[in-house]
């Protein structure tokens, strides 16, 4: 007889699995559903002890996170949390009830017990980037926030550049993967950076509401007195400036990111760690230049995730993904912004190292490209008449429009407000009557 017809899919996560796994599967599922699946799909040789891995974090992000916690109690956790995943039992049940992970902790004795079935290497690999990273996390307590570009790069290295080179270390003992894969933590590092900023370039308003700063306080000084002043709409142009400003930053990593997926054999490797690069790249295409930001959450369309996610199998098409990200923001360029030339010079660096076609916005000498038609030609008559103007004007309005808002005399500042948003205007209705659809915000 045959078993086929009876044969039923089994979840994969349940199959022939011990209670104790199987718990754990679903605290992952608890805690992310899209990133479980994407965790489902690994070579098994990896599947426990990534998912395991993950758990760790999520617990030592959970307590990190808990504003219900006096410090003098979630200092000392978090540096010792490491030590707790050789202590069979343990639990942890006073977090905040508004803790979302809370359930985590205190099951997290089956964590414990799932992580002493791993392979010792897996175990050490865990125990000692959940070391390192409760440390960073303790340090970062008692600042508040994040002070310069270079201490940004430090908190998002604690936070997330040590997942990428624990990651890589898993991928590496598993012999999946080269051994190299697990020496190159500059590269690692990137993995998580390039991802962590993303996700903090896109949460303003979510962290902000929570009481929570994660933009870094000298890059967002230079636009406005306090980080809450971008919501303002009359703000509307510092804002976008300092936005666009950080997602400049979080680009720089794109080299070291592809260096690092070329690196890569393993094809469940590959799809794990390119899946949420495609989807960094997708959502600071879409945050950029993009008031939406301050106004609430930026999301990229389910469809259009689920598209890159099944793309997102081989360099090529990793290439293929960055390619039209990067033209999408090179698509969004302000006409005259602080950060324009640095990204636009940037892009064209980035396409060069990580061997991009050319970008269809941007000429080699990082000039903007405007399609002629008509309505083109209208505008950039407008365009030029302006310049025309600004040249004769000359310095003045040169100086005017650089000079930070903050150190202009009172009654100069709704000028230069007037000049800025008069040419923002004017490229808006430029946009809307080349592409009516592409309008934002
Ligand atoms: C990751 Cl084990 C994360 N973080 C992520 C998710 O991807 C990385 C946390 C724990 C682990 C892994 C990740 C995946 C693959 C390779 C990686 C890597 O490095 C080589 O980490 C660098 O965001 C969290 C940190 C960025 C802090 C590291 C992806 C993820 N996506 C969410 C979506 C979202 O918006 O957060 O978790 C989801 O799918 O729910």
């Amino acid at each position: 007889m045959h078993a086929v017809s009876s044969a039923r899919p089994t979840p994969l996560t349940s199959q022939g699995l011990e209670p104790s796994l199987r718990r754990c599967y679903e605290l992952l599922d608890m805690t992310s559903r899209s990133f479980a699946a994407v965790i489902q799909q690994l070579d098994v040789a990896l599947r426990p002890a990534i998912c395991i891995f993950y758990l760790v974090l999520r617990g030592l992000d959970t307590i990190e996170d808990d504003m219900t916690l006096p410090r003098e109690r979630k200092v000392p956790l978090l540096r010792s949390f490491h030590e707790m995943l050789r202590q069979r039992g343990w639990t942890f049940t006073d977090s905040g009830p508004n803790e979302k992970d809370r359930q985590l902790l205190v099951e997290f004795d089956i964590v414990i017990l799932e992580f002493s079935k791993l392979k010792p290497a897996f175990q050490d690999s865990i125990a000692d980037i959940t070391r390192k990273m409760g440390a960073g996390m303790a340090e970062f307590v008692d600042r508040k926030g994040v002070d310069t570009a270079a201490e940004w790069d430090v908190y998002c290295h604690y936070v997330a550049g040590l997942v990428g080179i624990g990651l890589s270390r898993i991928f590496a003992q598993s012999g999946l993967e080269d051994a190299a894969v697990g020496e190159r933590e500059d590269l690692a590092n990137s993995m998580g950076l390039f991802l962590q900023k993303t996700n903090i370039i896109r949460d303003y308003l979510e962290d902000l509401e929570d009481g929570r700063i994660f933009w870094p306080k000298q890059i967002w000084q230079r636009h406005a007195r306090e980080l809450a002043d971008f919501r303002r709409p009359a703000q509307r142009i510092a804002a976008l400036a300092c936005l666009n400003h950080l997602i400049t930053d979080a680009l720089r990593h794109v080299p070291d990111v592809f260096a690092y997926m070329g690196a890569l054999r393993n094809p469940t490797v590959f799809n794990f760690c390119a899946i949420p690069q495609v989807m960094a790249i997708a959502t600071l295409a879409r945050c950029y230049n993009n008031y939406a930001v301050f106004c609430g959450v930026v999301k990229i369309r389910k469809g259009e995730a689920v598209k890159m996610i099944l793309e997102a199998r081989s360099m090529d098409a990793l290439a293929h993904v960055f390619h039209e990200q990067l033209a999408e923001i090179s698509r969004h360029f302000p006409m005259m912004e602080t950060p324009y030339y640095a990204t636009a010079e940037l892009i064209l660096r980035i396409r060069k190292t990580c061997g991009l076609p050319d970008d269809p916005n941007i000429t080699s000498t990082g000039a903007l490209v405007r399609p002629r038609s008509t309505a083109g030609k209208l505008m950039l008559r407008r365009t030029l008449r302006w310049s025309l103007l600004s040249v004769t004007i000359g310095g003045a309005v040169y100086v005017l429009l650089r000079t930070p808002i903050h150190d202009l005399p009172p009654a100069l500042q709704p000028v230069q407000s007037a000049l800025i948003s008069w040419q923002e205007r004017a490229l808006e209705a430029y946009r809307q009557v080349r592409e009516p659809q592409a309008s934002r915000d």
